[in-house]
């Protein structure tokens, strides 16, 4: 790590205030620049998007950046050595978003290391703002991508095996028509903590401009062709440099039904700050959900707002966020919840 005196002589943008993570805009404080991501996962994701952030760069490359450590990450279950779908295949949804309201996003998207870099291609170079499937995949390979080997990590393999003994689908064919509509939500696991699939992430930098990227294998055993909130600008993630950024984790379905992070953002423009804004984001889910107290379902939101102040809420316990405003500051903070 640059240690701060080092750190102050690199370059020329506001290092004073980098150094410090304040600058003042008007009257007000603000912290820039500043990245927060999802899940432990956040901390090394947060460290890259860091060393963007820390010389001056741009939100929307630190965001990409970041997350790319993760959609690496072998020990991880975001990226390719993610759980399959239920057919056994690995399927991927990204989406990127930067300070102009431009967003890209990619999804069904198979044997392609990067989905996140890819959900930016399809931003900049295409007229469009989602591809999925073969058409991602073929867009992805034209676009320079290799095209990775089919198959499963090991964790990845291991865990389907057992997911194939446990036969969770065979007793209840159609087990998303079965009443259970939340059959393959995240379930917390003996340790207590949550499986989970996804990272989310947004910044801003030292301009003052923001962006988010969100990338994810999606729930593990999904039905084939299943998409999730990630991809969807919205739900798994949205920017408004006027405003703010969230983005999403946890049963997409629930995050699409409420458009879940426009909902936060928009929740702070009316004057929330990040942490109530994803409260009632949380509440909103809550309510259409009658309350019902669900040991199975799971969402979580993080936000920032144009100062730089940040925040996360979930339903249940064990959802945690990492927060990175300096070189020596980059810390898991456990979200409040209801549940
Ligand atoms: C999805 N929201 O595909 C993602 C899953 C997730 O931690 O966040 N897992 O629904």
């Amino acid at each position: 790590m640059v240690h701060r005196r080092n750190f102050l002589q690199i370059g020329s943008l506001s290092l004073g205030s980098l150094f410090t993570g304040k600058l003042f805009a008007g009257t007000a404080a603000v912290r820039k620049p500043i990245v927060i991501s999802t899940w432990g996962e956040g901390i090394a994701a947060n460290k890259a998007a860091w060393e963007v952030l820390r010389k001056g760069g741009r939100a929307l490359d630190a965001v990409e950046a970041g997350v790319m450590v993760t959609e690496s990450s072998q020990n991880c279950c975001v990226g390719l050595g993610a759980n399959p779908d239920r057919d056994g295949y690995v399927t991927l949804d990204a989406s990127i978003m930067d300070e102009n309201g431009n967003c890209g996003s990619v999804a069904f998207l198979e044997r392609i290391k990067h989905p996140i870099s890819v959900a930016r291609r399809v931003m900049e170079k295409t007229p469009h703002v989602m591809l999925v499937g073969s058409g991602a995949q073929q867009f992805a390979i034209a676009e320079g991508f290799p095209l990775e080997k089919p198959g499963l990590s090991d964790d990845a393999q291991r865990n389907y095996k057992n997911w194939l003994q446990k036969s969770e689908y065979k007793p209840i064919p159609n087990i998303e028509n079965s009443g259970n509509p939340h059959a393959f939500a995240p379930r917390k696991l003996d340790n207590g903590d949550w499986n989970h699939d996804t990272i989310g992430m947004v910044a801003l930098d030292a301009q003052g401009n923001l962006s988010g990227s969100c990338t994810t294998s999606g729930m593990a055993f999904k039905m084939r062709g299943r998409l999730g909130d990630s991809p969807i600008i919205g739900a798994g993630l949205f920017v408004d440099n006027e405003v703010g950024a969230a983005t999403a984790t946890g049963l997409g379905e629930e995050v699409i039904k409420i458009c879940g992070t426009h909902l936060v953002v928009e929740l702070m423009r009316q004057g929330l700050k990040p942490e109530e804004a994803c409260k009632q984001a949380v509440e909103r889910i809550l309510r259409k959900n009658k309350y019902q107290k669900r040991d199975d379902l799971q969402v979580g939101f993080i936000a920032i707002n144009k100062q730089g102040e940040y925040g996360g809420y979930c339903i249940q316990g064990g959802f945690n966020f990492a927060v990175c405003y300096a070189d020596d500051h980059n810390v898991l903070i456990e979200s409040k919840h209801f549940q």
